[in-house]
């Protein structure tokens, strides 16, 4: 195979070529599926370059210019076609399998239903085209089909014509009146159950909504629909945009690679983020399903109607529209628990990427395949940058920002600095050195250091950065509160924190006050304080943010478990301070305290949420330890938790549940009463929050029933994919010795295909990115089953090896017996015949560190 070549933000050019208009005609016909693409071509510039269009694993059968036939070369990869004209018509005609479509990228088949997805370059697997998000077009669509089986024909825009045709078929045609790059095309057909509404537009205009689901599951899409009238509601209220075609259509499909797909006009979701009814989704996934609608609906203005200019601006919509979901569910919602939320996925997630071969900067400079850099660095520290915006702008100037963003850029494709432009010429404020965010790769380190002078009563806190490689210090929005003995606040407010060494200076304190730093994770860094015992047990109770409240409890506890791990390396007996049982038990019992609050602060960190605190670590010791503290402090509270489990069995809300399950896990390491309340929840469970709240504690605990109850739930829901997805993350992530059997008897279940993207991320990713003991088994056996899977999903699905190759290549923190294991899998798969270039680009990376 020829070696994957990078591509590089610095060698953008403008295209030399631009197509306005497209005429897609698609005869959807099996094997035989035939386009028919006929475009208007433009030279854009006085050169002399012949037209190169992209395409890939595509059977062409012909090309004419201007209704003759052209001259042309088709090479890996492109179509070269030679031609003097300035303006001409192109048509294209190319023959496509998608049944034999196994990447789910361009168009291919799920559950006997065509359908497309196109980011980030799958149009060239349609048709031969100038598929890069700066070339925008206006799409006409033809799609033509057998009308008993595909009785739907859905493309982007509104509908313009349909008819009956011989032999039992149909077609229909499209027109979307906005011009958009490819990546955003899409065509469904099939035969669907439709959920039908509408929204009126604060400018009075209807919009019919639409809803597709897979036959027999209409009750199950209401809640995609309501989340989808909030959204429009919202984006209305709070960023003043108004949804702008007569028709928004989502469809919901079991063979999907990512979540969901925002194309104009014409969703396509994962049909995890749209089915629930409350048999079958747990309360996370009701909410999940409501930021996913909100996301993809966010991204018709932020990312269709102003898009990229280049891939490398991935982050200018998707940094964007996460910051704007996050801020959805915020405002319907507890704004704190939606923090905690994503404050986690940056300290779990992004610092592991940062930290691993695959760190960039929220704004990559260099890509060898671009769906490797749909990440949590693009995603979610780009929405941290997006906040850290708004933190530094206010509402007011951020939402101006806003205004004149779209006044200057709707229609183009542009960069992240014309966004940065928007906000700073909209607010006055300079970004200059913020812009550095977007140019540099890893984790900021700030170390803070404070003393008091009593005589003076003064204070002074100093902040130091440090960010490898960085010459210029990042302007850090740093937010801080200041708390006195009783707990009174005495300063809340945001440093801007500019050099590389700053100090900051509070006079008139008549004692030293206890500092709450970072506040709400004012900015994506790594914070080093030495903090004290009683410090920690004061934010805990006394920070004004519920926010610091719960990140307080995290340091207190994350601090008594290495402790303990430096106990166990020093051969010394474990101990947990009467202090930190103290404050979770005084947490426990706060009345005031808000119960998902209390949730999250039960939540302990999870073993690799441990591991991304520190730069090496001793898993065999990291695991007693955490376990140590947990059964202490659970055995400390134990009446105070049977109590309070009582308390909430009843309750129908999803706060008290998330509380109760926190309860019951905790319960189900110490009390004896914990299989009679796991049985009896699991059996009196009206909801699949309860049923599955109960499996877990069986399962963390291993409990003497958990088998029965899994074979129970197993012989229930066999037939519903999603539930089963359920039941094989539970199987993947039970720490017991004979998982990894398991586990290969599970691939021979009747619920599971390797070719499903959502099955293989439930059994097999959910085993290596959250069994951590037994994926990092010594052995190596759980990295030897993990190559085995994506050596299988390499020719099969090369997207979603790619992403579950994640857990393999971030071992640097691991020890050296573990770290050559696993690089001995990593070089079977780098010397895989035919490995793809998503593989290919994380594995080399990997082992050239
Ligand atoms: N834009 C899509 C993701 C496409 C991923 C391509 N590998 C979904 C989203 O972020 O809304
Ligand atoms: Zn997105």
């Amino acid at each position: 195979m020829t070696q994957a070549q990078a591509k590089y933000l610095k060698d953008y050019q403008a295209p030399p070529f631009t197509i306005e208009t497209i005429d897609l005609d698609v005869n959807l016909d099996g094997k035989n599926t035939l386009v028919k693409a006929v475009s208007k071509v433009k030279r854009t510039s006085n050169h002399a370059n012949p037209l190169v269009l992209d395409g890939e694993s595509l059977t062409l059968v012909s090309v004419v210019i201007d209704g003759q036939a052209a001259v042309y070369h088709e090479s890996e990869g492109h179509l070269t076609i030679a031609t003097g004209l300035d303006e001409f018509e192109l048509s294209i005609i190319t023959q496509l399998d998608p049944e034999a479509n196994s990447s789910l990228e361009g168009l291919y088949m799920s559950d006997g239903a065509y359908c497309t997805q196109c980011e980030a370059e799958g149009f060239r697997r349609i048709t031969y085209f100038l598929d890069r998000p700066d070339v925008l077009a206006k799409y006409t669509v033809r799609i033509e089909a057998d009308k008993l089986a595909f009785p739907f024909l859905l493309s982007n825009g509104n509908l313009i014509d349909k008819g009956e045709l011989d032999g039992g078929r149909h077609y229909v045609r499209w027109q979307d009146p906005f011009p958009k790059p490819a990546y955003l095309f899409a065509l469904v057909a099939g035969d669907f159950d439709l959920l039908q509404d509408e929204f009126i537009t604060r400018s009075h205009r209807k919009v019919v909504l639409q809803v597709f689901v897979d036959k027999g599951n209409l009750h199950k899409a209401h809640h995609a629909m309501a989340s989808l009238k909030k959204s429009m509601a919202w984006d209305e209220s709070r960023f003043d945009l108004e949804y702008d075609l007569d028709i928004y259509m989502i469809v919901a499909v079991d063979f999907f690679n990512m979540g969901a797909m925002e194309n104009k006009g014409l969703n396509i979701f994962n049909t995890k983020y749209v089915l629930a009814d409350t048999l079958t989704a747990t309360d996370d996934d009701y909410h999940g399903i409501e930021s996913v609608v909100g996301h993809e609906y966010f991204h018709n203005w932020t990312g269709n109607r102003v898009t990229c200019r280049d891939w490398f601006q991935l982050s200018l919509k998707e940094g964007l529209t996460v910051f704007r979901d996050q801020e959805f569910s915020s405002d319907l919602d507890s704004r704190a628990v939606n923090r905690i939320h994503a404050i986690k996925v940056i300290k779990n997630q992004q610092f592991a990427e940062d930290s691993g071969p695959m760190s960039h900067p929220i704004r990559p400079e260099s890509v060898i395949e671009m769906n490797n850099f749909y990440t949590v660095t693009v995603y979610n520290k780009g929405a941290e940058v997006i906040r850290m915006m708004h933190t530094l702008l206010g509402e007011t100037h951020f939402q101006a920002g806003m205004k004149l963003y779209f006044k200057r850029h709707d229609g183009q494709a542009v960069t992240c600095d014309d966004f940065v432009a928007a906000m700073e010429d909209a607010s006055g404020i300079d970004l200059t050195q913020f812009r550095f965010w977007y140019s540099q790769a890893g984790t900021p380190m700030v170390t803070a250091s404070d003393s008091f002078d009593a005589a003076s009563g003064r204070y002074q806190l100093t902040l130091k950065q440090t960010l490898a490689g960085c010459l210029s210090p990042l302007h850090i929005p740093f937010s801080l509160e200041l708390l006195d003995e009783k707990g009174l606040s005495l300063v809340n407010q945001v440093l801007n924190f500019i050099e590389a060494e700053q100090v900051f200076t509070f006079e008139g304190l008549n004692h030293k006050p206890v500092a709450s730093l970072l506040q709400d994770f004012s900015a994506p860094v790594k914070l080093h304080y030495p903090f004290e015992v009683d410090q920690l047990v004061h934010l805990m109770r006394f920070a004004s943010s519920e926010v610091a409240r719960w990140e307080a409890s995290v340091t207190l506890v994350s601090q008594a478990i290495w402790q303990n791990v430096e106990h166990l390396q020093q051969h010394q007996t474990m101990t947990l301070d009467e202090r930190v049982k103290d404050s979770f038990k005084g947490a426990l019992l706060d009345e005031k305290l808000d119960q998902a609050l209390k949730a999250e602060i039960l939540a302990i960190p999870s073993a690799s949420a441990l591991v991304e605190q520190t730069d090496t670590v001793d898993l065999d010791a990291l695991a007693l330890a955490r376990e140590f503290v947990l059964t202490e402090l659970a055995a400390y509270c134990e009446d105070e938790l049977t109590a309070l489990y009582r308390s909430l069995v009843n309750l129908d809300c999803t706060k008290a549940r998330a509380l109760k399950n926190q309860c019951l896990n905790w319960l189900s390491r110490v009390s004896s009463d914990a299989e009679t309340f796991v049985v009896e929840q699991f059996e009196k469970a009206n909801n699949m929050t309860d049923s599955l709240g109960a499996l877990s504690a069986a399962n963390t605990g291993s409990l003497t029933c958990r088998d029965h109850l899994m074979a129970q739930f197993e012989t229930r829901w066999r037939d519903t994919p999603l539930v089963m997805d359920k039941w094989f993350m539970l199987q993947a992530t039970h720490d017991s010795d004979d998982v990894i059997d398991k586990l290969r008897q599970l691939q021979q279940h009747s619920s599971f295909s390797m070719g499903n993207p959502n099955r293989v991320r439930s059994l097999i990713g959910s085993f290596a990115a959250g069994n951590i003991y037994q994926f990092h088994r010594i052995d190596g056996q759980g990295y030897e089953f993990l190559t085995e899977c994506l050596i299988n999903l390499n020719q099969l699905n090369p997207q979603v090896a790619a992403r579950m190759v994640t857990p393999l290549i971030q071992f640097s923190k691991f020890d050296e017996t573990r770290q050559s294991k696993i690089k001995a899998c990593l070089t079977r798969l780098l010397d895989l015949p035919g490995l793809s270039k998503d593989l290919f680009e994380k594995v080399s990376k990997a082992l050239a560190q």
